[in-house]
């Protein structure tokens, strides 16, 4: 398995930096390509719990190159306080890769973030405020800084210099706050330019070598499918490419490089933030998945919204995403149901659909479709084989992979690294 993808094929958290971890003893590189502290993965390794957020899983495998990729967007801050916080742990970091061409959040960027969302009220998109969307949009407005901006400072002065002409504009007539000085933001990035130097690499030369010379590379996306910029709910969504795609752009290597493409996928659903979510429960149904499976943000803490799995979602990420496998999380989390909805199509004023609807109102007039499958009240976290489930654990999961479309190749049953079922 020389290139493989592991993304989210709901709206997020469904265990992708567990699923990242276990391929962890098969794997020489593991590249994040997307998104930046916005996302909060969390690996339990023998009882010990870490939350990732900046840095791929991989730091946590010795032999492993942890790569951030030219499509991430990088907090620095963020990035050594991490990495301390890491090393205090006895996690050596200094394998860590970082691309010249990644951009910055600069601390404009966080505070736009937390200003737009106050401004749009009951439009918000419910963000991280981690500066991320304003971080993506100034590299589309082309007046982003990447890291090879920081080792020159003439250059970063200008680039700072410019990316503040606007927001300078917009912070003072419209948001009613103060400038912000091209003087504190280049003092504050070059805070931690001299120790990142090490680091900084042209990774997609580096990657594609590794891949000429047959060594083992997992992308790791961050958010999901269904909050993909052109993808997802939009705009409820955030402002980078999670699907398969966005390892190519966000790395640098070409599509005909990558061997298989994992979808990580709960045996039900969250998801964080605003936004259409047809299964979503209000009731204790809800608040119990909320509670049993510890649904609240690895980064921010927010309770997660709750739901049950929706298989029109899944056959719609199988599709995006050219799945070749489906790596279903959770399952231990449903123990204890007599019967499990599933939603199979949607209604939409009075129509069955059966695909994601392409327009964007049908989807939040979307009502599920749902079939009951039998539960099981059995203990499943000790399983470690297909055959050691509940019979109607096995069939619940038969009828999701029928359903989806895509084989099941593995299963969670537990947060631990080897609370884990292997099919294929
Ligand atoms: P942003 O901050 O601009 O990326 O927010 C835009 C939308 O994307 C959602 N989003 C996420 N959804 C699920 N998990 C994420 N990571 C954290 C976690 C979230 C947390 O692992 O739990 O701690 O709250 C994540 N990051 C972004 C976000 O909710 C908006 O809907
Ligand atoms: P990610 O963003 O996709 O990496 O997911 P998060 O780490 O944000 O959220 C997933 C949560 O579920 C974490 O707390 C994991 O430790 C936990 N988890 C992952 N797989 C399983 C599983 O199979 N069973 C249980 N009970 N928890 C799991
Ligand atoms: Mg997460």
């Amino acid at each position: 398995m020389p290139a493989v993808v592991v993304l989210g094929a709901q709206w997020g958290d469904e265990g992708k930096g567990k699923a990242t971890d276990q391929l962890g003893d098969r794997t020489d590189y593991v590249v994040k390509f997307n998104g930046g502290n916005n996302a909060g993965h969390t690996v339990v390794i023998g009882g010990e719990k870490y939350a990732l957020h900046l840095l791929p899983s991989g730091i946590l495998s010795p032999g492993v190159v942890p790569v951030i990729g030219n499509g991430v967007v990088i907090d620095l801050e963020v990035l050594f306080s991490e990495v301390d916080a890491l090393e205090a742990r006895g996690v050596a970091t200094d394998r860590l890769v970082v691309s010249s061409a990644a951009h910055v959040i600069a601390p404009y960027h966080r505070t736009l973030d937390k200003v737009t969302e106050r401004f749009l009220g009951k439009r918000r998109i419910g963000t991280t405020g981690r500066g991320i969307g304003p971080a993506y949009a100034d590299k589309i407005n082309r007046v982003g800084v990447r890291i090879q901006d920081l080792f020159d400072e003439n250059i970063l002065r200008q680039k700072v210099e410019g990316a503040l002409d606007q927001k300078n504009h917009l912070l003072l007539k419209v948001y009613n706050r103060r400038a912000i000085t091209v003087e504190e933001t280049v003092e504050d990035l070059l805070r931690h330019a001299e120790r990142l130097r090490p680091h900084v690499a042209d990774t997609p030369l580096l990657l594609n070598g590794a891949l000429d010379e047959g060594k083992t590379l997992v992308f790791e996306a961050g958010q999901a499918t269904m909050l993909d910029i052109d993808h997802g709910t939009y705009p409820f969504v955030t402002s980078s490419s999670a699907t398969a795609g966005g390892a190519c752009t966000g790395s640098g290597i070409g599509p005909t490089r990558i061997d298989r493409v994992v979808g990580v996928a709960k045996a039900y659903t969250t998801r964080v933030g605003e936004g259409p979510y047809p299964t979503e429960l209000f009731d204790d149904d809800g608040e119990w998945l909320r509670s049993t499976g510890g649904e609240y943000g690895t980064t921010t803490g927010r309770p997660r919204r709750t739901g049950w799995y929706d298989a029109v979602v899944a056959r719609y990420s199988s599709r995006i995403n050219g799945l070749t496998d489906l790596v279903v999380t959770k399952l231990d989390v449903l123990t204890g149901r007599d019967r499990i909805p599933v939603a199979v199509a949607y209604d939409v004023d009075g129509r069955r659909v059966d695909e994601m609807p392409d327009d964007q109102s049908d989807f939040h007039h979307a009502k599920p479709v749902y079939e009951h499958l039998d539960g099981w009240s059995e203990d499943i976290s000790g399983a470690r084989e297909f055959d050691d489930l509940p019979k109607a654990a096995q069939r619940y999961l038969l009828e999701l992979e029928q359903m989806s479309g895509t084989r099941i190749s593995s299963i969670g049953v537990g947060p631990g690294r080897e609370a884990t079922i292997v099919r294929h």
